[in-house]
C-alpha cells in the first residue's frame, strides 16, 4: 500500500490549507464492529456508578441503573483494541503525509455524543490545552458512526490554524473554552465535518472547532486519537510523559528523538489549572457565557 492509495495530494494540500481534512475508508466493517463492541462492553461497566472514574466520564444526566457515558478516557493507553487500531497502516499512511514519518500518541479519548442527549462541547483549541515545541500536532476523529450534519458532528473553523491562541479562561482561570463574545473569529464560518463510520477526520491542533448536543435519534460516537510528530514536545514539561520509556512506548511510528524542535507559535498556557478538572466537558462546565445549548431535560 502507498501513501497514494489512501490519501491524495489535494487532501494532504486542504488540510494545510484549511486546517482539516477527511479521508473515507480507513476502518474496515469488521475494524468498526470489533471497536463498537468494546465500546459497549466499556460503557454497560458505567452500570451502578455513581461517579466519574479514571476512564468513564458520565453524562450529567446518568443514573447508575441507566448508564450513560459521556467519554471514554485514554482508549489507546487502556485497551489493546483501541491501541492496535491506533496504528492501523492506513492511519499511519495519512498521518505520515500530513505530519511526518516519526510520530507519537500524546493522548486520545472516545466522545460518545449518543442520540437524544451527546453533550456538546463549547468552542476551543487543542493548542489552549496542550502547547507543544512545534504545531505538527493533530486530532484524528474516527468514525464509529455515520457522522452527519444533525448528529452533533464535529464544527470547524477553516483558516483558524493560521491565527492567534485565543484566550479559554475566564475570571483569569483556564476554562478551556473561548467565550464566544470575546474572541474574533466568525462562528458562522463553521463547516460541518461529514463522514460514513470509518472515515477519519484529521484537524490541526491551532484549529478553532466544537459541537453542539446531539438531538437526532442518531448515535455519533467519535474516537479521537491525538497525535504529535516525535520531535513536538509538550512544553508543560515532560511530568505530563512521566518518563523517557513511556514516550517511547507511545511511539506509533519511526523513531523517537530528546532534540525537541521549535517552532514560533502564539502559546497560553492552561494555567492557573481549571477548578474543575476530570475532561474538557468538566471544565468547559463553569464557561458562562455558552455557545451551544446543553439543556439534556429539552433534548429528552
Ligand atoms: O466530540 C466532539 O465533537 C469534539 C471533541 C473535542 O473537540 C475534544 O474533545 O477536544
Amino acid at each position: 500500500m502507498t501513501t497514494q492509495d489512501v490519501i491524495t495530494e489535494e487532501q494532504v494540500r486542504a488540510y494545510h490549507e484549511h486546517g482539516f481534512v477527511v479521508v473515507e475508508d480507513i476502518f474496515s466493517t469488521e475494524d468498526l464492529a470489533l471497536m463498537r463492541q468494546t465500546l459497549d462492553e466499556l460503557i454497560e461497566s458505567a452500570r451502578g456508578l455513581t461517579d466519574h472514574t479514571e476512564i468513564l466520564d458520565l453524562e450529567p444526566s446518568h443514573a447508575p441503573d441507566a448508564p450513560k457515558v459521556r467519554r471514554i478516557k485514554s482508549p489507546f493507553e487502556n485497551h489493546p483494541v483501541y491501541r492496535s487500531m491506533g496504528k492501523h497502516p492506513k492511519l499511519l499512511a495519512v498521518l505520515r503525509a500530513l505530519i511526518g514519518n516519526d510520530l507519537r500518541m500524546h493522548g486520545s479519548k472516545i466522545n460518545l455524543k449518543s442520540a437524544k442527549f451527546g453533550s456538546p462541547v463549547e468552542w476551543h483549541q487543542d493548542w489552549a490545552f496542550y502547547p507543544h515545541t512545534n504545531d505538527d500536532v493533530l486530532a484524528v476523529g474516527v468514525m464509529l458512526d455515520d457522522m452527519t450534519e444533525d448528529n452533533g458532528p464535529l464544527l470547524c473553523i477553516p483558516g483558524s490554524h493560521k491565527g492567534p491562541t485565543f484566550d479559554h479562561h475566564q475570571d483569569g482561570r483556564f476554562v478551556g473554552a473561548m467565550d464566544p463574545d470575546k474572541c474574533d473569529v466568525n462562528l458562522n464560518s463553521a463547516v460541518p465535518i461529514t463522514g460514513k463510520a470509518g472515515s477519519c477526520s484529521f484537524h490541526h491542533v491551532r484549529m478553532v472547532h466544537g459541537s453542539g448536543m446531539n438531538t437526532s435519534g442518531k448515535d455519533r460516537r467519535l474516537m479521537l486519537y491525538q497525535v504529535a510528530a516525535a520531535d513536538a514536545w509538550d512544553i508543560r514539561g515532560m511530568g505530563r510523559v512521566g518518563s523517557w520509556d513511556n514516550y517511547v512506548d507511545t511511539m506509533i511510528s519511526g523513531e523517537p528523538t530528546n532534540e525537541p524542535r521549535t517552532v514560533s507559535t502564539p502559546i497560553r498556557l492552561p494555567f492557573p489549572e481549571p477548578e474543575k478538572v476530570g475532561s474538557i466537558y468538566e471544565s468547559q462546565t463553569l464557561l458562562k457565557n455558552k455557545y451551544f445549548s446543553d439543556d439534556q431535560s429539552v433534548a429528552e
